[in-house]
């Protein structure tokens, strides 16, 4: 039973029980409602609403919307409690969240354990609060605080929610007990039954200009996205409006928020995430191994950032570095990266010492014979991954895994290299690695499922978004990058500026524009790279002349203060170079190029349609296992605006076969060296079927 009632003494429970996190589908919904009516005609003197499980209510259940509602609504559901003639009183633990801490809030009192959280995340889907959320939190806690948690999105602890009046009780002890307790205490107490919506909030408590502000801030903090304003705008409604047309308004711009593409993309990608660990055609009953010591060889930028990932879970990890000046160097960097995060607030002093001590430094590879995952993040070459894989082959235990980092290389060649390629995987951190979410987890030809099941495990213990990748040059997200990176280039020499370029995909919400991120990453990177091609691995000198003329000026990013832009010493700033148009016009001359005028958006949609094109390529081949898990990869490794939903979903969004036309236009203009449809697209585009229906069937 999704939702039972019984009688306990005088007083009328209600328990929800819809496993993992009692989300109000529709049969909760329906339980609740006809529970709360039963309880108006019975004995009970007060009604508790809990949850068993581990959570309370998580909110709407976000696999119905998209779908045809059926009734009741959640509103039609809090108007009941909220009508009561009974005091009905919400037992929160775990997370309240969404829907759920609405319905919390239309009952009369709220009692909850402690620790746990209570929030409204709706913006984080595109969506708000549309049950009553933005009329009810401004009248018990106020606007200020009501405009921060619910345009942030991010819960806050009960006690806090209790300071804030959000919360009545914090129960220690037994929640099911000390919710009985409070109920007794309330209908002793109780005169008139207390309700939100008898609260109004007088204008003078509203500080000045507080809404204009808020929308300003919010529209730089989330460009173009629609929900956050209309956050803001019922709140505002809260104030000006009385309880019965703020709710109107609100259920308004939830249905227009709950219709627009950025909500649908958001929920995508809330199920992406999800999605990405789960690894098809796994065998029955693999169990991940347990990880409970792991090293890093390597105290470079990455190796450190990924001990630290390891060091936050609470896992005991060594750093391994050939020498005591590099190894000191390493846990320097470490010592630097939490002192930074401390400053920034991510944890507190405490937090940061504490997470530390679980780093310890050796240069034995002997130190390493008990650990159960080894992560190689050397230098990108194959003869040192070889040294050190030979090394670690010898001195750790059989069973232990063997990790690369590897961003290019062929974790075949490097399984090989050991004498159980079975558990060698790649593992592919993201710089700054422990910040970045993803991590592309690529199988070799030999892993076997137990090791991509722990792969899948340790991952999320670390809190990544684990995506798993088949073997081929730069696995998904940087096989997608060198297009999107060519696009750019080319774009370059025909005629576009690298302003317009970045400013053209940060407006569509891009995190960082391509050029800004080649001075950011170091353009010199690539051009050492490039260095050990032929010419013919190089491919056409238009897509890399400019960066290695830039690279020759030792223009080589921020950290010179200068490469496609102008840096000054601590300023994250970007300014432009007139040098640097003269660079261009150089090798566009040298190259045969008559540059011309570019439109935004031709640079959008070939930089767009270049992700896209060999997305489709990485599907086909099977490197990638669903159109989702590319969408994670860019969403959460590349700055991809969530908001679009990644490029797979976008594909989807702009339609099949008018990607398909656009790219055999392009094939017409440009070329067919770089504009020939995927298979899978074309297949697709003409049988009129969306990526999502592929993905399905
Ligand atoms: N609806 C449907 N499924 C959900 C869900 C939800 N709200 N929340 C979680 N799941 C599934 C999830 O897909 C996964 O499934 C499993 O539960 C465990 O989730 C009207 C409109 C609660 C903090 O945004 O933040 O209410 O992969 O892996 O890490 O105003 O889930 O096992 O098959 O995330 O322990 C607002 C979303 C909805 C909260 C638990 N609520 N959920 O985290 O587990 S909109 C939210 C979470 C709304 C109203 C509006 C987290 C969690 P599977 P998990 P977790």
């Amino acid at each position: 039973m999704a939702v039972s009632y019984e009688l306990i003494g005088e007083t009328g429970v209600i328990t929800i029980d819809n496993p993992p996190v009692n989300a109000l589908s529709h049969v909760v919904r329906e339980g609740v409602k006809n529970a709360v009516i039963a309880a108006q005609s019975d004995s009970s003197k007060s009604v508790v609403i809990l949850c068993s499980g581990r959570t309370f209510i998580a909110g709407a259940d976000i696999s119905e919307f998209g779908k045809p509602a059926i009734p009741p609504s959640l509103p039609q559901v809090l108007s009941v409690i909220e009508s009561s003639e009974k005091p009905v009183i919400a037992a929160l633990h775990g997370s309240a969240l969404g829907g759920g801490f609405e319905l919390a809030l239309a009952c009369h009192y709220r009692c909850a354990s402690s620790p746990a959280k209570v929030g409204l995340p709706e913006v984080k889907l595109g969506l708000l609060p549309g049950a009553g959320g933005t009329q009810r939190v401004p009248r018990l806690a106020g606007v200020e605080a009501a405009l921060d948690l619910i345009t942030s999105g991010k819960p806050i602890s009960t006690d806090k929610a209790n300071k804030l009046g959000l919360v009545d009780r914090i129960i220690t002890g037994d929640l099911r007990e000390g919710a009985l307790e409070y109920a007794q205490e309330v209908v002793l107490g109780d005169v008139e039954l207390r309700k939100a919506r008898n609260i109004s909030i007088s204008p003078k408590e509203v500080p000045e200009g507080i809404f204009e502000f808020y929308k300003i801030k919010l529209g730089k903090r989330a460009r173009g996205q629609l929900a956050p304003q209309s956050i803001v705008t019922c709140i505002q409604a809260a104030v000006e409006l009385p309880m019965d047309e703020g709710l109107n308004k609100e259920r308004e711009l939830f249905l227009e928020c709950l219709d627009s593409e950025q909500s649908a993309a958001l929920r995508h990608m809330f199920f992406a995430e999800r999605t990405a660990p789960k690894i098809k055609g796994l065998a029955e009953g693999i169990e991940p191994r347990a990880i409970s010591r792991v090293a890093i060889i390597g105290g470079g930028t990455m190796g450190c950032g990924i001990a630290m990932c390891f060091a936050n879970a609470g896992i005991p990890v060594t750093l391994l570095e050939i020498s005591a000046d590099a190894l000191g160097r390493g846990l320097q960097i470490i010592d630097r990266n939490y002192d930074l995060s401390v400053k920034k607030g991510v944890f507190s002093s405490e937090d940061g010492i504490l997470k530390k001590g679980f780093i310890t430094g050796t240069t034995q590879y002997e130190d390493l014979s008990d650990c159960d995952l080894v992560i190689e993040a050397v230098f990108e070459s194959f003869e040192v991954k070889k040294e050190v894989f030979s090394r670690l082959d010898k001195v750790c235990k059989p069973e232990a895994i063997l990790a690369t980092n590897t961003s290019y290389l062929d974790v075949n060649a490097i399984a090989e290299i050991t004498s159980r390629p079975e558990n060698v995987v790649g593992l592919h951190f993201f710089s700054p690695a422990n910040i970045m979410k993803l991590l592309e987890v690529v199988r070799g030809e030999k892993t076997s499922d137990e090791v991509l099941a722990t792969a899948m495990d340790i991952a999320k213990k670390i809190r990544k978004v684990p995506v798993l990748a088949g073997v081929c040059f730069g696995f998904i997200g940087n096989r997608m990058l060198r297009q999107y990176v060519r696009e750019t280039q080319l774009c370059l020499i025909e005629g576009a500026s690298p302003e317009q370029i970045d400013q053209v995909m940060e407006g569509w919400g891009m995190a960082m524009g391509p050029l800004a991120v080649g001075d950011l990453s170091g353009l010199d990177v690539a051009y050492k790279a490039r260095q050990s091609l032929s010419d013919q691995e190089k491919g056409d000198p238009k897509t890399y002349c400019i960066a290695d003329a830039l690279v020759e000026k030792g223009r080589l990013g921020q950290k010179v203060g200068k490469g496609y832009y102008l840096y000054v010493a601590n300023n994250r700033g970007r300014t432009s170079d007139p040098e640097v148009l003269e660079i261009i016009n150089g090798q566009a001359l040298k190259h045969g190029v008559v540059r011309r005028e570019i439109s935004d958006g031709e640079i959008l949609m070939r930089l767009t349609l270049a992700l896209i094109n060999e997305g489709f390529k990485i599907l086909e081949e099977g490197i990638a296992q669903r159109p989702s898990d590319i969408d994670a990869v860019y969403v959460f490794g590349y700055g991809f605006p969530a908001f679009r939903g990644g490029p797979m979903f976008y594909a989807d969004q702009l339609g099949l076969k008018k990607v398909y036309e656009m790219i055999c236009k392009l094939q017409e203009t440009n070329g067919y060296q770089y504009w020939v449809p995927a298979n899978l697209l074309e297949e697709l585009a003409h049988s009129n079927k969306t990526l999502a229906e592929w993905a399905d069937s």
